[in-house]
């Protein structure tokens, strides 16, 4: 009895998370705006990949961050040196960040700033393997990493967040030669749970892999840029 009332809940609490997170979408649609959601286990290298991402793209495309995280603004201070708004959220005990959580950043941004300028909105989301992946922000994409550090069998075992990706960075790959782990295991675990999921293997450390994924990135900016509104009317015009 009690775990039927607690499914139940569940289900309505992400019925009313989806609501928000398609609002959010809207928004972003409307202000031709790319949402990527980035998600791992704590310390898989979220922060130092945002780091990257900023000091390689910033110039070329306006940027914003959504920085989640449970209570301190350590990782917004990291990034705000890059010169691009970093909208901190304290997610108090909840170990995801939600469709309201992120409403009210976008319109943190919308008040400070005009949100149409904007190219890409990048969002850390909390550390946690599991639940980000269940809760839909109104993002375009979803890109999960895994650390070499945290094993081979992740991808079988936390099946949802590989399920959910549009995109797996296999991180830290610069320590697999000190530990017991093929890169290319971790690849086909994932695989066989999301045969369709973009993999791309990097180490922040040495700067391996980043390449592709910052074309990955832009690639992605490009394509909803041209969505099928922009296009008709750049024929009509
Ligand atoms: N060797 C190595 N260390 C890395 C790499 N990327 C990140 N790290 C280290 O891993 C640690 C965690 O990195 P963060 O970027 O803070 O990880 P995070 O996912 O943002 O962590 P949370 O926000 O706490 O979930 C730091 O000490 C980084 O320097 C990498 O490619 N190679
Ligand atoms: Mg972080």
């Amino acid at each position: 009895m009690h775990q039927t009332f607690d499914a139940a809940l569940g289900i309505n609490l992400l019925h009313a998370n989806q609501a928000g997170a398609d609002h959010n979408r809207e928004h972003f649609d409307e202000w031709g705006i790319t949402c990527l959601n980035i998600m791992s286990s704590p310390g898989a290298g979220k922060t130092v990949l945002l780091e990257r991402t900023l000091a390689a793209l910033s110039d070329a495309l306006k940027i914003a961050v959504i920085e989640g995280d449970m209570t301190t603004e350590l990782d917004a201070e990291r990034l705000r040196c890059y010169g691009v708004p970093v909208i901190a959220i304290n997610t108090g005990r909840s170990c995801h960040l939600d469709s309201k959580m992120v409403a009210g950043g976008i319109h943190q941004l919308a008040q400070d700033y005009n949100p149409s300028e904007f190219d890409l909105v990048l969002v850390e989301n909390v550390g946690n393997l599991v639940c980000p992946a269940e809760f839909e922000v109104g993002e375009h994409i979803k890109v999960a990493l895994l650390s070499v550090t945290e094993g081979e069998d992740k991808p079988l075992k936390y099946p949802v967040m590989f399920r959910e990706a549009d995109c797996l960075l296999i991180t830290k790959i610069d320590l697999a030669p000190y530990l017991d782990i093929e890169v290319s295991r971790i690849a086909a675990n994932a695989r066989q749970i999301n045969p369709d999921v973009n993999i791309i293997a990097i180490s922040a450390k040495t700067g391996e892999g980043l390449a592709i994924w910052l074309d990955w990135v832009r690639g992605q900016v490009a394509n909803l840029t041209r969505s099928p509104a922009s296009v008709s009317l750049a024929k009509l015009g």
